[in-house]
């Protein structure tokens, strides 16, 4: 395919709840979304780095220079047919992932609109729709939680992912727990533990959690693997995966019995499709992760959730729950039953709010290499 032009932007929005996890509080978001222009079509690409490097070593500005810089002039040098060629013209820059991921997303974005497809469909995904939980962040009172874990729940959402970190922990768990016996309820420590707190964490079982996510440090599998040995509850790695021989590392040391996918985290849907496949081989359940994407990255997260082996709930839920008003026609809505449905149209399915974004827009790019090469 020809790439006519790349246009980066970064546009800002500003979460309707701000989200607080182990590692801080996020009111507002600065993203970054790649307009890959090719023949008459328009793919786009959101970058789901953090305003600041503390979820993984990337941020906004990281992955702007690195694009910039980069990824963007690589692309013009060596033409992509399809947006599983990136990761092979992107090979020499390592690490990354997410600027990568913007690009290679476009890129299959612009594929199945060229193909006439879905996303989804070519992606290889096979399910219609999709089962939604929520990830809730860490709020100033337990009665507080409750009451958004009452609404969440009856909005349909299948599952319950609670944010903690020492001290926000088993008191939460059990407040939870009384009131809501049977609920599938799971956790998410962003790394805020450590080996010497496995007493601790061996008292998460009494919770009958899904599972607990990412306990220990961000790069890590093996204390992982000594922990699972304790616990029953199984272990989910986030932070840990970045690509397929992670998935086997992790699967084959016992680290967890259960993988987040973020795209953006792998680089892109390349990657994702082969831990997706590799955990699918070894019995290994995945579910695709969050990173409070705008309507773009959402619309990623849904085609990607499509594949047979994401059997268990994401965190990818309705747009509303992060925006007044996302950047995507139609919004991203999840049913009474927790699900959401997958559009059947060319490419991701949500058309981008063109004058919204450009609206949002406070800063504005264009790779120029492809300049040079029109
Ligand atoms: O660890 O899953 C995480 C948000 C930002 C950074 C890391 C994580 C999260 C979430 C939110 O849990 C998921 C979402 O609702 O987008
Ligand atoms: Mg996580």
């Amino acid at each position: 395919m020809r790439i006519d032009a790349i246009i980066l932007r970064e546009v800002h929005l500003t979460l309707v709840h701000p989200f607080e996890t182990s590692f801080g509080v996020t009111s507002d978001r600065r993203i970054l979304l790649a307009e890959v222009r090719s023949e008459g079509l328009t793919g786009w690409g959101e970058c789901t780095a953090g305003e600041r490097p503390f979820f993984s070593g990337e941020s906004t500005d990281t992955a702007w220079q690195i694009i910039v810089q980069e990824l963007g002039p690589m692309l013009a040098s060596e033409t992509p047919e399809h947006g599983g060629d990136c990761p092979r013209i992107f090979r020499q820059v390592r690490g990354n992932s997410m600027a990568k991921a913007t690009l290679e997303n476009a890129i299959w974005d612009l594929e199945a609109q060229r193909e006439g497809i879905s996303l989804s469909r070519l992606l290889g995904g096979v399910h219609d729709s999709i089962a939604c939980g929520v990830s809730l962040g860490i709020q100033d009172s337990i009665p507080k939680l409750l009451a958004i874990i009452e609404r969440e729940l009856a909005a349909g959402y299948q599952r319950i992912k609670l944010k903690c970190k020492p001290g926000w922990d088993l008191e939460v768990f059990e407040r939870v727990r009384n009131r809501w016996p049977a609920i599938t309820l799971s956790c998410d420590a962003n790394s805020a533990y450590r080996l010497r707190d496995a007493d601790h964490l061996v008292t998460f079982d009494a919770f009958d959690l899904q599972m607990i996510e990412q306990p220990l440090w961000h790069d890590d599998f093996y204390y992982h693997s000594m922990l699972q040995k304790r616990l029953e509850t199984p272990i989910c790695l986030d932070e840990s995966i970045h690509n397929r021989r992670d998935a086997l590392a992790a699967i084959e040391m016992e680290s967890c019995k259960i993988i987040n996918i973020k795209l953006g985290r792998v680089g892109g849907f390349s990657e994702a499709i082969a831990v997706h496949n590799a955990a699918q081989e070894r019995g290994i359940p995945v579910w695709c992760g969050g990173m409070l994407e705008s309507g773009v990255g959402r619309s990623h997260n849904v085609a990607l959730s499509t594949l047979e082996n994401f059997t268990l709930p994401g965190d990818v839920s309705a747009s509303a729950r992060y925006w007044a008003e996302d950047i995507v026609e139609p919004e991203v809505i999840v049913s009474s039953a927790g699900e959401i449905a997958i559009p059947d149209t060319p490419g991701r399915g949500y058309e981008v709010r063109t004058e919204l974004v450009e609206s949002l827009t406070v800063r504005k790019e264009k790779i120029r290499a492809f300049e040079l090469v029109g």
